[in-house]
């Protein structure tokens, strides 16, 4: 473990996901120590970070070690943090699906809102309230249905999901105990971001599946939910760096980081498709949407109702002026070189295994 005043250890919830597969390795190539809370699953929930492990046959060696424990359990949480006195926490750990949060409602308030005051609580039982810098995975949901655009820091939130809300209590416990305890605790109100690491089931990661299984005729068509819901859609990599920056600054505070632009499901669709030579066609609304390329391939791309939402979220544009000009952050990758990279991986990995 490491000792003295200059020690860099970090522990992440939800290291085993999209952003924490990518924040481990950012934290690692800065030097830190690098500690993750996974759950115990039946299946190997580690893929995202097989490659950070030194030996990743004997999963020995290197800076990165890993701890079972679970966000619904407070004892692993304590346990965890007392054995490690870690330096940073980054808070991931979520059931992060909108749509799955209707049907786990009560699973995603424990695991979402009521998990992160059991890991603040964790921190203060091990006496590191004033040592330990925590950075929470805030997220513009909370916007919700929104009441200004662009979205700030200081626009009023609305959630329209039970994983919203659940977000909404963890923003709020976050401020509480940096007020009541002088935490050095931060929200990262974090706009959509997607990478070839993000989830299959959220929508842009399914439709550059789809597409590619379509582009190498291993599928002919493929369902979605609303196309017409807009999203702030940026890079995983690009944002893990301002989460860390946040941690960085001499006070504590909470910051939206987006891209600025927005763009809709359908337009996702579409620079999807014309990643692969493809233009889409949009004929009519209803069960079948049909698209066509040059007139010759037909490609359906059906709206199955089974993927709306009770409530749903309309339009998501951020404002990050303030990281922009306090982190001196600021997005690298466009809302096209997004796409293109998640094609051309989802390709790539089509073709090595057309049954992935
Ligand atoms: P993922 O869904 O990819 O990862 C979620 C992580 O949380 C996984 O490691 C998962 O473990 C872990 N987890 C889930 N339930 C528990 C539990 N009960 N105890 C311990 N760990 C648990 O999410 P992302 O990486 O995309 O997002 C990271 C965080 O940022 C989440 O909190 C999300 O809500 C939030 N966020 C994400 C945004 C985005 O666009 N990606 C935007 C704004 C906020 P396992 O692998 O075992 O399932
Ligand atoms: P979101 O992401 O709900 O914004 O939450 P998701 O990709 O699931 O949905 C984006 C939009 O696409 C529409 N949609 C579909 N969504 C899914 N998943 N599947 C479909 O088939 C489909 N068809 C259309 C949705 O209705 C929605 O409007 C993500 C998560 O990472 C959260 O954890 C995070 O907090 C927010 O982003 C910011």
């Amino acid at each position: 473990m490491a000792t003295g005043e200059n020690r860099r250890v970090a522990l992440l919830t939800g290291i085993t996901g999209q952003d924490g597969s990518y924040l481990a390795e950012f934290l690692l190539k800065m030097g830190y120590e690098v500690h993750g809370v996974i759950r115990r699953a039946s299946t190997f929930n580690t893929a995202r970070i097989e490659h950070l492990y030194a030996d990743r046959f004997t999963h020995k060696g290197g800076k990165m070690k890993l701890h079972y424990g679970d966000m619904t359990d407070s004892s692993s949480l304590v346990k965890i943090i007392s054995g490690i006195k870690p330096t940073e926490i980054y808070n991931l750990a979520a059931q992060s699906h909108v749509k799955v949060s209707f049907d786990l409602s009560e699973y995603t308030a424990e695991v979402d809102a009521l998990g992160t005051l059991r890991l603040l609580d964790a921190i203060r039982t091990c006496g590191l309230e004033k040592q330990v810098k925590f950075y929470q995975a805030s997220t513009s949901e909370l916007y919700g249905m929104v009441q200004e655009i662009p979205q700030t820091e200081t626009t009023p939130f609305y959630p329209r999901s039970p994983y919203a809300c659940a977000k909404l209590y963890a923003y709020w416990i976050v401020i509480n105990y940096r007020e009541a305890y002088n935490m050095f605790a931060c929200n990262g109100i974090l706009f959509n971001h997607e990478s070839p690491r993000r989830g299959e089931t959220f929508v842009t990661r399914k439709i550059t599946r789809e597409v590619a299984k379509i582009q190498l005729g291993l599928s002919e068509c493929f369902e979605l939910g609303n196309l017409d819901s807009k999203r702030d859609w940026g890079h995983a990599i690009d944002y893990i760096e301002a989460m860390w920056l946040m941690l960085q600054q001499e006070a504590p505070d909470d910051y939206v980081i987006a891209s600025g632009e927005s763009h809709s499901v359908r337009e996702f669709v579409e620079e999807a498709f014309s990643c692969v030579g493809k233009k889409i066609v949009w004929e009519g609304e209803g069960l079948n949407e049909v698209g066509k390329e040059d007139g010759t391939d037909i490609i359906r791309v059906k709206i199955n109702p089974k993927y709306f939402r009770p409530t749903e979220v309309d339009i998501l544009l951020g404002d990050s002026t303030k990281a922009r000009q306090k982190l001196k952050w600021a997005p690298k990758v466009t809302f096209k070189e997004l796409v293109k990279n998640m094609m051309d991986s989802d390709l790539q990995l089509m073709k090595d295994n057309p049954s992935a």
